[in-house]
């Protein structure tokens, strides 16, 4: 059995050696190790019929398509220093049909104001069968909650959900002190992690569009008074954004068209990324899950990088990219980005839509579950639901039950990915790891491997001499098993992806009459 509870034994991935050392912001990983030099002259390669012309086809190193935020520890959201914190009580809401039960959405929530910078003081819900147009909750509730928000000298309330423009005016004015709504916190965090040009944008546009209509002079006045120090308007009115709520709404709306024409400049430049990096043929896999489930920590072990992570949401926004190389010599590209969350706010996933939707270009992705918490079931199927709003639900995918080092097995000792594979008989696609003690990291890249190799196309070819250049650009793009100098040509036996798979077709090997 595997054993590695104390974090001891070195982990796997660095052991075996399997994994690239370099990362994005050290010394280049050469792409071209085979033969860099015979194939740079691609406008020389024979081109067969109906195949795109190789000269379009860039293979310089792939270092400047390795993109990520570049400063290692992003800004604390909460800073310890600066008091007081802002007091808030939290709403819970139940209705029929929840995926998240009300206490563990509650939960969640608290988590979420912590790492927003608010001091949860009480928390309370109600079940709600039809919503109450102006007060989301009932009448009653809302007097209930106006003593108990004074008995705790609250400065906020929080609601678990997102409340229509109407619903925070009436209950603002109801409660007289700051109202705050799941995505108006969501939304804080956000502004407070984006780190690149685009994530900027993209959460000052969500800011702006989630504002505008909930503009109230009672909030302009308010957010003026309250924070404390820590940014004016406090938590919730923080970020690119909040200068803006001291302008008129004409140039918010201004600032809106604004943003969206950057954001079309920003999103073309990606789109020439990613077709280079199609042209370069290294595959793409992409880390996909729920906030907090190891995704970062995943990348950071495979990678041997030092991506930001922490146990806190969120933590990751902007998406980094790292190379990896497979244990059969293989490179890809492994892509983290933001994590998924119940209730992910309309505005962000459309702010975000164009960062969101890089999975639909990933070859592969795999799904990094905590297979520990709680609610895990109820992430998985968010993960799945969100996969599927982005088109992205039948792209293949591993699905890594992380955290297993927190899994006690009878015998209170931490259980190998093998036995509890064999305990919970799961599918061929699962495989239990643990990101943080580098458990479970070769049967994680045999997967990956697997999954990857089921693309490529077995290729069988004998390359005359003076055509090199076919030859470096399998080693590059390919995998070879069988490599042979013969009297007439390289024989080269192997797989490549399948858009190299014509170059080949003219040279194909002479079978004996
Ligand atoms: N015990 C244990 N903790 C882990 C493991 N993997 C990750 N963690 C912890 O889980 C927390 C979240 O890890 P991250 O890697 O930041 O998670 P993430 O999925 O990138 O989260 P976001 O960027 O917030 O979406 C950190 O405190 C990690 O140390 C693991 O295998 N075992
Ligand atoms: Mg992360």
């Amino acid at each position: 059995m595997f054993r590695s509870p104390d974090g001891q034994n070195e982990p796997e991935a660095t052991r075996n050696g399997q994994v690239n050392e370099n990362n994005l912001f050290s010394e280049p990983a050469n792409l071209n190790n085979s033969s860099p030099n015979q194939i740079t002259d691609t406008a020389t390669l024979t081109q067969p019929e109906m195949v795109p012309s190789l000269a379009n086809i860039e293979l310089e190193p792939l270092e400047d398509l390795v993109v990520g935020p570049k400063e290692k520890h992003p800004r604390a959201t909460n800073h310890k220093t600066v008091a007081p914190l802002e007091r808030a009580l939290l709403v819970g809401i139940g209705q029929n049909g929840d995926l998240f039960e009300v206490q563990d959405s509650l939960d969640e929530l608290e988590q979420l104001c912590a790492t927003a910078g608010l001091e949860v003081v009480g928390r309370t819900y109600q079940n709600i069968g039809q919503p109450h147009r102006s007060f989301l909750i009932g009448t009653g509730k809302v007097e209930e909650l106006k003593k108990m928000a004074r008995d705790l000298e609250a400065d906020v309330v929080v609601f678990d959900r997102e409340l229509t423009p109407t619903q925070t005016r009436e209950l603002e004015e109801a409660f007289g002190i700051k109202l705050l709504d799941r995505t108006g916190i969501i939304l804080d965090i956000f502004a407070s992690r984006a780190r690149t040009h685009e994530g900027r944008l993209q959460v000052e546009l969500a800011q702006l569009e989630y504002r505008l209509p909930r503009l109230t002079r009672l909030w302009t006045h308010l957010s003026r008074q309250t924070g404390g120090g820590r940014g004016a308007g406090g938590v919730g009115v923080r970020g690119p954004g909040e200068t803006q709520l001291e302008v008129d709404r004409r140039s918010s709306r201004a600032r809106v068209a604004h943003l969206k024409r950057e954001l079309e400049n920003v999103h073309t430049h990606r789109e020439l990324y990613r077709r280079r990096r199609k042209a370069e043929g290294v595959p793409v896999v992409s880390l996909v899950g729920y906030t907090n489930a190891g995704k970062s920590t995943l990348l950071n072990k495979l990678a041997n990088s030092n991506v930001y992570a922490e146990d806190q949401l969120f933590a990751t926004l902007d998406p980094t990219t790292r190379r990896v190389r497979l244990p059969n010599g293989r490179e890809i590209l492994l892509t983290d980005t933001v994590g998924f969350i119940q209730r992910l706010p309309t505005n962000l996933v459309e702010a975000f839509r164009s960062t969101l939707e890089e999975v639909n270009e990933a070859d592969l992705l795999i799904h990094v579950l905590d297979f520990t918490h709680q609610n895990a079931q109820e992430q998985a199927e968010t993960v799945d639901a969100v996969l599927k709003d982005l088109g992205a639900e039948d792209k293949p995918q591993i699905v890594a039950l992380n955290k297993i080092d927190q899994y006690r097995g009878e015998e209170g000792g931490i259980v190998s990915p093998e036995e509890l594979t064999q305990e919970f008989d799961l599918p061929e696609e699962y495989v239990p790891i643990s990101a943080a003690k580098g458990i479970g990291m070769d049967l994680l890249l045999a997967k990956i491997e697997a999954a990857l190799d089921k693309n490529l196309k077995e290729v069988e070819t004998l390359i005359p001499y003076g055509k090199e250049e076919l030859v470096a650009l399998f080693h590059q793009k390919g995998f070879i098993e069988i490599e042979e100098h013969q009297e007439t040509g390289t024989y080269l036996k192997g797989r490549i992806p399948p858009k190299f798979e014509p170059y080949y077709a003219n040279y194909p090997v002479e079978k004996a009459s």
